[in-house]
């Protein structure tokens, strides 16, 4: 395998897994009938309203119906919506929070990885070893502070090529994923290694409509988190690198500034960062 397609993950693999994986989920809402129609109403008027103000022609129509084709049999439906959608409907979610940020989710997350304990190292190959380690550390508390023993951190990221492990089909099944049981006192120090510049598939339909409007198709380095405990919303959230590349112009739109982590690095050869994580008590 050549550089250059370790810089270029395939759109198609990394597609057709997360499509498989979503529909796996077999999801639901408790959405009613008028809420439906008040909703598809105002999106169908939305898009009416631009066709209309851009003078969209019967051509431009055609191409549409075309791309959309094309996004479903590349199965990059996960894939699309999570970078320019998902954010929006994060951003209805934190309105009613008011512990640590969260941001989206994205195409890439896998229920049940392997449980790590308090101190631990994420499951990783010899060449991942090779990278930057990165020694995260900090604490779970609720909105007053305190510790939460037994808390959980769902751990994901990206190689230092931009493969997510089950989504790329060289890498081991867990690789570079966890999920961290928090001490007594909430507390965790997990070692990882440092993410880098991560660029979306720019061989499938998601990449041809971002290369059509001259756009670029980077996010900033980034980890993935989930945080839960019992009797607590779980926050969803990502943390991204002071002085990164692309944190200001995130192709997904997902960066919020107390979600930048400023890392020194330490004698040891690791970069050392702690972040501590507050999570509003569960709703109703
Ligand atoms: C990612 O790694 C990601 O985090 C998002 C939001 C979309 C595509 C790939
Ligand atoms: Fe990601």
């Amino acid at each position: 395998m050549t550089a250059t397609e370790f810089n270029s993950p395939s759109a198609v693999g990394s597609g057709t897994a997360a499509t498989d994986k979503f529909k796996n989920e077999r999801v639901s809402a408790d959405t009613s009938p008028e809420r439906v129609a008040a909703i598809a109403n105002d999106a169908l008027s939305a898009l009416h309203k631009v066709i209309l103000d851009h003078n969209v022609t019967y051509p431009e129509y055609r191409v549409l119906k075309q791309w959309l084709i094309d996004v479903g049999e590349g199965g990059e439906w996960p894939l699309f919506l999570d970078v320019f959608i998902e954010h929006a409907v994060e951003e209805v979610l934190a309105r009613s929070r008011k512990g640590t940020k969260g941001t989206i989710e994205g195409p890439y997350y896998v229920a049940n990885a392997p449980e790590l304990p308090s101190v631990a190292t994420l499951p990783m190959r010899d060449v991942d070893r090779e990278q930057t380690q990165l020694v995260f550390g900090g604490q779970v508390t609720d909105l007053d502070g305190k510790g939460i023993d037994g808390a959980i951190i769902e751990l994901w990221h990206a190689d230092a090529d931009g493969y997510y492990s089950q989504f790329a089909d060289h890498l081991p099944e867990w690789n570079l994923r966890g999920k961290i049981i928090t001490d007594s006192e909430g507390r965790y120090e997990i070692t990882t290694i440092q993410p880098a510049p991560y660029q979306i598939p720019t061989d499938g339909p998601t990449g041809q409509f971002i290369l059509a409007q001259n756009g670029h198709p980077w996010r900033p380095a980034h980890l993935h988190l989930i945080v839960s405990a019992p009797g607590k919303e779980s926050v969803t959230t990502q943390l991204y690198f002071e002085g990164g590349e692309w944190l200001d112009s995130d192709v997904a739109s997902a960066t919020k500034p107390e979600l930048i982590l400023s890392p020194t690095p330490g004698d040891d050869g690791k970069n050392h960062v702690d972040y501590n994580f507050a999570l509003d008590p569960a709703g109703e």
